[in-house]
């Protein structure tokens, strides 16, 4: 048998598509909106169904008719002239009608679903602020008094009212595992709700800007954890108050406590003072690492100009970097709380007035750049010596003494040494 170009173009043809399918088998894909986590979710799912089965029964008939009619009509030698239908108006009107007809079972189910995701949210709807910022995610929850950022904790089974704003240029909101996309518009507040299924009781999902907003649009991403209401109430009530680990809250733990032993020990109805109770370590609920689905953990390149002798993180004192922190001002150096607060710690602005993230419970957050980097000394030490490397676009200043920045396009020369980084490390890490 003589293997002709066509037979062969048509045995490759198969071979693909047979690799296709087998691929599509194969694969998981976590970042699918087609998986039934949220009632948004299951009604996408449900209009995509339906306009698929229409769309392949017209393409169906279609074809079917164009090949017969190509077979049935071709022209022959001698055959007369076909007979016109030009004005025939019965012709017309049947098929205006058929696409009306296949219209309307799409178009009905459609409407319907953008006017329920158009409602307002039930009213006992946990409300979430969403702030967009070039180029990461602030979340705020006012009913506990709690800001964050890049991380959203969700109570699975109940629904979230989100109201969305951009504090600069249009970004979209969307964690596809959960639900579809909403923008962020300048001078206007976006509304979306959703319920995170009652099951999703530990899981966690990616979370991407779908608006084109600049250098790092890319570089925009969040992570959404659903867990169990009490976990979801006791991360948020720690989240409401100041670090837990840090030396300030030590300290001031520390104090607290040895003034009750002494107000106990001065009242003489008490034989024998109590002992001081051990500072708090409860840091609240938080996502276990452990449970993080690798899909979730950025695997973001560090970038090789950036050089960190990582020996010097175990030498890192958070003592040492509190104070550090507190004083860069007086040492003519940027400080950093022009634009971040770390409440119950240091601050000079509040949490609405900061241009960048929270940082009161930075410790407890897996990821931050936007989601970028998961958080460890390493990629921590890297960031504060030079994030205009790390992240491109993004406005904190470059620290490192010598480093290259960006933005100033020029080298820092009032900045920190790397042993400095280090004890500025140990301190962000022990704010859980
Ligand atoms: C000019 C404002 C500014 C100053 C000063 C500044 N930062 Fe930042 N910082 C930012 C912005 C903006 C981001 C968000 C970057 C992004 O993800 O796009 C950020 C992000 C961070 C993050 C990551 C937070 C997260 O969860 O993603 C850390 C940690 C951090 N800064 C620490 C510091 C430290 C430490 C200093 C002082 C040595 C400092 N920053 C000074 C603006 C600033
Ligand atoms: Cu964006």
């Amino acid at each position: 048998m003589k293997r002709t170009p066509r037979r062969r173009l048509a045995s490759a043809l198969v071979v693909a598509a047979a690799g296709l399918t087998l691929a599509a088998c194969g694969q998981e894909y976590p970042n699918s909106t087609f998986l039934h986590n949220s009632e948004i979710n299951t009604d996408i799912i449900a209009l995509w169904d339906r306009i698929l089965f229409m769309g392949t029964l017209v393409f169906i008939v279609v074809e079917a008719l164009l090949i017969f009619t190509i077979f049935r009509f071709r022209a022959k030698p001698g055959a007369p002239m076909p007979k016109q239908v030009h004005g025939n108006h019965t012709l017309e009107i049947v098929w205006t009608l058929i696409p009306v007809l296949i219209l309307i079972p799409i178009a009905v189910p459609t409407v319907k679903t953008i006017f329920k995701t158009q409602a307002p949210a039930v009213s006992d709807a946990l409300q979430v602020e969403v702030y967009g910022h070039q180029w990461w995610w602030e979340f705020r929850y006012p009913e506990y008094g709690v800001t964050t950022a890049n991380e959203l904790y969700l109570p699975a089974g109940r629904t979230v009212n989100f109201t969305l704003r951009t504090v600069d240029v249009i970004h979209s909101f969307w964690a596809p595992g959960l639900a579809g996309k909403r923008d962020l518009i300048s001078n206007k507040t976006n509304h979306m709700w959703y319920t995170p299924d009652a099951k999703l009781v530990e899981s966690a999902f990616n979370g991407f800007c779908t608006e084109y907003c600049g250098e790092s649009h890319a570089n925009m991403r969040f992570r959404v954890f659903t867990t169990t209401p009490e976990n979801f109430e006791s991360w948020a009530a720690h989240q409401n108050g100041p670090a837990a680990l840090s030396p300030g809250a030590m300290a001031a733990q520390a104090a607290a406590d040895s003034a009750t032993v002494r107000a106990v020990s001065r009242a003489s109805v008490v034989p024998a003072p109590a002992p001081a109770p051990a500072p708090t370590m409860n840091a609240g609920y938080v996502f276990p690492a452990d449970k993080l689905p690798a899909h979730t953990v950025p695997k973001t390149p560090i970038p090789a100009r950036i050089t960190f002798d990582d020996n010097l993180l175990a030498q890192g004192d958070a003592s040492r970097g509190h104070d550090l922190m507190t004083n860069l001002a007086n040492l003519g150096k940027a400080p950093c709380m022009t634009c971040h607060v770390i409440r119950g710690e240091m601050a000079l602005i509040t949490d609405a007035q900061a241009t960048g993230p929270s940082l009161t419970h930075f410790g407890s957050r897996h990821t931050f750049g936007g989601g970028l980097f998961p958080t460890n000394a390493s990629n921590l030490a890297r960031w504060v010596k030079n994030a205009q490397i790390m992240k491109p676009g993004t406005t904190m200043n470059t620290f490192g003494i010598g480093e290259y920045s960006p933005l100033m396009k020029g080298n820092v020369t009032a900045g920190l040494s790397d042993a400095e980084i280090a004890d500025i490390v140990a301190y962000l890490l022990s704010l859980k």
